[in-house]
């Protein structure tokens, strides 16, 4: 009754604004997740080759933290654990995951948007998903395809299913893909080839973006790129690249518009800057950096837009936005898009090393930015948090109690987050190949397998066949290996890693 009559006096244009009537305590919440982007690709974070004006506007008026994480270096794990809290490697098969996968986040727990609904929110995830869909790999595109995000806390999602580079290419709006014409069904395949669509790897002729040696993205092709996975009909459902970006906005802009009378929770999933990276024309050449450069401004003007709508709609002073980044930068990650020979002395990881894919700390430290104006003052914090404490902060600021036992690895540090307390985590797990632990300054990378070096995207990825301590505080972009000469302080952290992991 009281949200009825403060609708029509908003409309009367007499009564209290959407901000005055949402109280303080609960504010509207949108986590702008982008993906792939690097600690150094903001000009706030130090870039000087790039301009990111309204991500910086955001940061200037919000707090911007310099120890803010991901759990993962990649993208599935990372989601993972914001949804639910847990540490990805506690749960088999939250790798990377195929555009068929099932559904991996538990439908039966406590999940980051369920923790919204509980406190009367309406909830939404509007972008990339990545989390699977359905209860199988096989499953029939043309119906509804459940268990998906709306079985998981969310009461509307508008989504892609994996990655812009794997089939299928479509958009989903409440589980079923959009603009789907019954009479040319989709298929998908991650094994076999199926229907007769040309592949990049028959015809690498007919691609607009050709697809780097050795990395795959040579099956379907679908808008003149190479994807991973094989993709039959669904032609009329299939999305173009260079919409998906404002498609999505849409899709954001109208869910805060229904919303703006009641407390609401966006996930707000963008896919710059990952491959293929092929921004709206208007964005493209307008970096000095190529396409990948390109994207990272079409994906600031994008946040531009939803600070200007939050301000239009007198929603700015009672919405918290969340910036961040599902794990760090990488430059050739399948697509010759000129990302490598147009870098021009850009640092996509700042003064971090290693990148995507990597245990050093480009591999997971992110652009991390908080802002809700009017209540958090301005400010740079070195606070260590990271996306799996989201949760566990959330509860605490609505006041909803979580089950014994759920959300395992989520720590309240919303002091953190709104800027009234400089410390954050004192201890933090990492995942980009081998686990790393930090405790304070002090990060140990656990012994790993492989390679040092990955030649096919060019990441240094942290690992050695020997565990590495780092003193993070004195050396940041993890030059020294001091596990030599602090062997004490290698084998606390080790044992803490061991402990941390078995619990
Ligand atoms: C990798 C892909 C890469 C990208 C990544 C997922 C190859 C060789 N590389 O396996 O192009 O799709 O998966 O990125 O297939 S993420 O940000 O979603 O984790
Ligand atoms: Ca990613």
């Amino acid at each position: 009754m009281k949200k009825i009559i403060v609708s029509l006096l908003y409309i009367l244009g007499v009564g209290p604004t959407p901000q005055l009537y949402a109280q303080n305590s609960r504010p509207n919440v949108i986590v702008i997740y982008a993906d792939d982007l690097g600690y150094g690709d903001l000009s706030c974070y130090g870039a000087t080759k790039i301009n990111t004006p309204h991500l910086d506007k955001l940061a200037k008026n919000g707090i911007r933290f310099t120890n803010g994480h991901s759990t993962s270096a990649t993208c599935t794990p990372s989601r993972f654990a914001m949804m639910t809290g847990q540490y990805p490697w506690r749960q088999k098969g939250t790798g990377i995951l195929p555009g068929d996968a099932a559904l991996i986040v538990p439908t039966n727990t406590t999940t980051l948007p369920k923790v919204f609904k509980k406190a009367g929110y309406r909830t939404a995830v509007i972008g990339k998903w990545h989390l699977g869909l359905g209860k199988q790999v096989e499953k029939n595109w043309n119906s509804e395809v459940t268990p998906g995000p709306n079985d998981v806390g969310f009461d509307y999602s508008f989504i892609f299913p994996a990655t812009a580079d794997r089939v299928p290419t479509v958009f989903m709006e409440n589980h079923r893909v959009l603009a789907l014409d019954r009479s040319d069904p989709i298929r998908v395949d991650y094994k076999n080839p199926v229907g007769s669509d040309p592949t990049g790897k028959d015809h690498p002729e007919l691609l607009k973006l050709k697809s780097s040696p050795g990395h795959g993205h040579n099956q379907t092709i679908v808008n003149g790129i190479g994807r991973i996975g094989y993709m039959e009909g669904g032609n009329k459902a299939r999305w173009v690249d260079e919409e998906v970006s404002s498609t999505f906005l849409a899709k954001a802009r109208n869910f805060i518009e229904e919303n703006k009378m009641q407390p609401f929770f966006l996930c707000y999933t963008l896919t710059e800057p990952h491959v293929p990276r092929m921004p709206a024309t208007m964005f493209k050449g307008k970096s000095e950096l190529g396409l990948r450069g390109d994207a990272i401004l079409q994906l600031d003007w994008t946040v531009g837009q939803i600070m200007k709508q939050l301000e239009y709609l007198k929603l700015d002073k009672n919405t918290m936005i969340i910036f961040s980044s599902d794990n760090g930068p990488v430059l050739d990650d399948g697509y010759q898009d000129e990302a490598v020979a147009k870098n021009a002395g850009h640092k996509p990881a700042g003064i971090l090393r290693g990148g995507k894919y990597s245990a050093f700390e480009g591999g997971t430290r992110v652009p991390w930015i908080v802002s809700w104006p009017g209540t958090i003052t301005p400010k740079v914090s070195g606070a260590m948090i990271c996306q799996i404490d989201l949760l566990a902060s959330f509860s605490k600021l609505l006041n909803v109690k979580l089950p014994d036992g759920e959300a395992p690895d989520s720590e309240n540090v919303l002091q953190a987050i709104l800027g009234k307390s400089a410390k954050g985590r004192s201890v933090l797990i990492e995942q980009g190949g081998p686990l790393s632990i930090i405790k304070e300054n002090w990060k140990y990378i656990e012994p790993g397998k492989g390679s040092g070096y990955d030649k096919l995207t060019g990441t240094e990825t942290g690992v050695l066949q020997s565990g590495q301590l780092y003193d993070l505080l004195a050396d940041p972009g993890e030059i020294n290996n001091v596990f030599e000469q602090h062997p004490n302080k290698a084998e606390e952290l080790a044992d803490l890693l061991t402990k941390i992991r078995s619990r």
